[in-house]
């Protein structure tokens, strides 16, 4: 017989379980009974208090991508759950493991149009990987087994458990319980020997492989076996944005970033190579830029543990279903040895053209107002290119998936399929909390820093120490440049007038510089490096500065233009 206990304690014995040791969220009044019960449990769980609950989802995303384990958010209803549906939103497309648990009106009143009642389960179905309303404190232990059993299975995602203020209250029996199974959810499928055989085949036959890794690899814990496989067979291979750091910026075989912004050398051979083979990634039109023609020479392989991925966006020859952690060393296993060495040279053309049109005059700038190449490759320097990037959304972030350099996985926490503006700082915030020992450094436009800038107060109270580079060019700058680009420079509410951020870092206690000098540069990054604790440095950067090289949308992906037409 276990013991009688009431939900909110199931709750969190439930939690505690599950291994979780912190918890982002913010109170109100349909979870206050949790939250009373959470005080007896604060030297069991560390609650850290955001200032807004779309912090709350990200930061609870943030600790999630860094520490491979599921992040959590306790937040209220109505309004409190309604501000984390973009943070769950985000965490689908990204494949994050989250729960949200949310407090919800009494299961007596549900319907009614009670104060502060929302229908979260129909709110969040469509953007979540499972949504379960608790009515009954007797199923508070299976439901949270189930939610991080969901979440962090198979391709890994958010759930949100919709909690009834009187199964908060109510009493039941507690059983510690251990969900690994569900009927009819299949979050591994079966591998089929025959698409292991085939994949090695299309390989050893392939002159001019290319490799696309996704962040599958790192979600699967097969970073090593990818290094394998590809080394085996001496395959160059491109990163998606979210797969950056599944392989060191420096290996001979990483040929840089697919896509939009993405290398020269990448995005030409995806056009030119015999075979191309896709390892946890999706294809996201970011990527492929105008499908009728993406890599229509090439043959295909897909490898990917969500069966609803093989053919949605790319029609494939050969699709390698299962666990990338053991279908890599499968296929490796029969592969020859090769090293395509003739096929790996052709992409240093490309690559010399880019450094030199594209990437020293962004890093190693002679004249002018600093650029944001220059600023994230001298952190990711000064950091030994060891720390975890996060990013905003916009410019800051591709240049600084360009030019932040990998030498560790999970190391790039940014949001890919929502774009959503306003993670970076509390994702960063999660990221100290995911992975305490490493330096977290986040890079923010102007615009971004301002769509969540009330969680510096969270950094303030909590000591997180997140170092804020703050990319200021006083515009929404990537719409800018699409507006330059796109629409005949009409920069229609795109310049921003900012606020002194100096004083905003002084209020909030956080230690603060502006960089204006390329001569001050190294300096000062070094000041935020070695100041123990949070950091704001605000960088003065070229207003009207592009990310280039671009593939335009709808444009063939080796479309890319390396800078504007004089
Ligand atoms: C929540 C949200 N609103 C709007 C956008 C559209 N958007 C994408 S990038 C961008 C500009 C970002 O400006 P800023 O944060 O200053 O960064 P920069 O591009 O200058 O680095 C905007 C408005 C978005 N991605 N997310």
């Amino acid at each position: 017989m276990g013991k009688i206990l009431s939900g909110g304690q199931i709750l969190m014995e439930s939690l505690i379980n599950e291994g979780v040791d912190t918890i982002f969220g913010y109170p109100g009044g349909a979870i206050m009974p949790t939250y009373d019960f959470l005080y007896d449990y604060r030297d069991r769980i560390n609650h850290v208090l955001v200032r807004h609950e779309q912090g709350a989802s990200h930061a609870a995303e943030g600790y999630a991508r860094v520490s491979g384990k599921t992040g959590v958010c306790l937040v209220t209803s109505g309004p409190g759950v309604t501000n984390t549906v973009t943070g769950v939103a985000d965490a689908m497309i990204d494949s994050t493991p989250i729960v949200v648990i949310a407090g919800q009106v009494g299961a007596s009143l549900l319907g009614s149009d009670a104060f502060q009642e929302v229908d979260v389960v129909d709110m969040m179905q469509p953007v979540c990987k499972w949504a379960y309303q608790i009515r009954d404190a007797k199923d508070v232990a299976w439901a949270v087994s189930r939610a991080f059993y969901i979440a962090s299975s198979g391709r890994p995602g958010p759930v949100v458990l919709d909690f009834a203020k009187n199964a908060q209250v109510e009493k039941a029996e507690y059983e510690p319980m251990k969900v690994n199974f569900i009927r009819s959810y299949i979050p591994v499928p079966e591998t089929d020997e025959e698409s292991i055989v085939n994949a090695a085949r299309l390989i050893n036959q392939a002159e001019r492989p290319l490799v696309l890794v996704g962040q599958g690899v790192e979600l699967g814990y097969a970073t090593a076996e990818l290094r394998a496989f590809i080394e085996k067979a001496g395959m160059p291979a491109g990163c998606t944005l979210l797969g950056l750091s599944a392989l060191p910026s420096d290996h001979p075989l990483n040929v840089g970033m697919l896509g939009m912004h993405g290398s020269l050398g990448s995005n030409k051979m995806t056009q030119k190579c015999d075979l191309l083979i896709a390892v946890g990634m999706r294809f996201d039109d970011r990527i492929t830029g105008k499908l009728s023609t993406y890599a229509t020479q090439a043959k295909k392989i897909h490898f990917d543990i969500d069966p609803s991925e093989i053919n949605k966006n790319v029609p494939v020859d050969v699709s390698v279903l299962g666990d990338c952690k053991t279908t890599l060393p499968a296929v490796t296993a029969l592969l020859e040895k090769k090293e395509h060495k003739e096929w790996r040279e052709a992409f240093r053309p490309y690559d010399e053209e880019e450094n030199r049109v594209v990437i020293e005059p962004q890093i190693h700038p002679k004249e002018g107002p600093l650029r944001m190449g220059e600023v994230i490759r001298k952190v990711s320097e000064l950091t030994q290119n060891k720390a975890v990037m996060v990013t905003d959304v916009g410019q800051n972030q591709m240049m600084s998936a360009r030019y932040f350099k990998f030498t560790q996985c999970r190391s790039v926490v940014t949001s890919g399929g929502m774009g959503t503006m306003g993670y970076g700082l509390p994702a960063a915030i999660g990221a100290t909390f995911g992975a305490p020992e490493r330096t977290v450094c986040v890079f923010l436009g102007d615009g971004g820093l301002q769509m969540t800038i009330q969680e510096l107060g969270t950094i303030m109270e909590q000591g997180a120490p997140v170092k804020i580079i703050l990319l200021n060019n006083n515009y929404l700058g990537n719409v800018r440049q699409w507006q330059q680009l796109f629409f005949r420079r009409r920069y229609s509410f795109t310049p921003m007038l900012n606020p002194d951020y100096e004083k905003i870092a002084e209020a909030y206690n956080i230690p603060c510089a502006t960089v204006i000098e390329r001569k001050d540069l190294e300096a000062e990054i070094e000041k935020m490096v070695n100041t123990p604790g949070p950091y704001l440095l605000q960088c003065a950067i070229m207003e009207e500065d592009n990310v280039f090289p671009m593939c335009f949308p709808g444009h063939d992906v080796d479309d890319m233009v390396l800078k504007l037409e004089d």
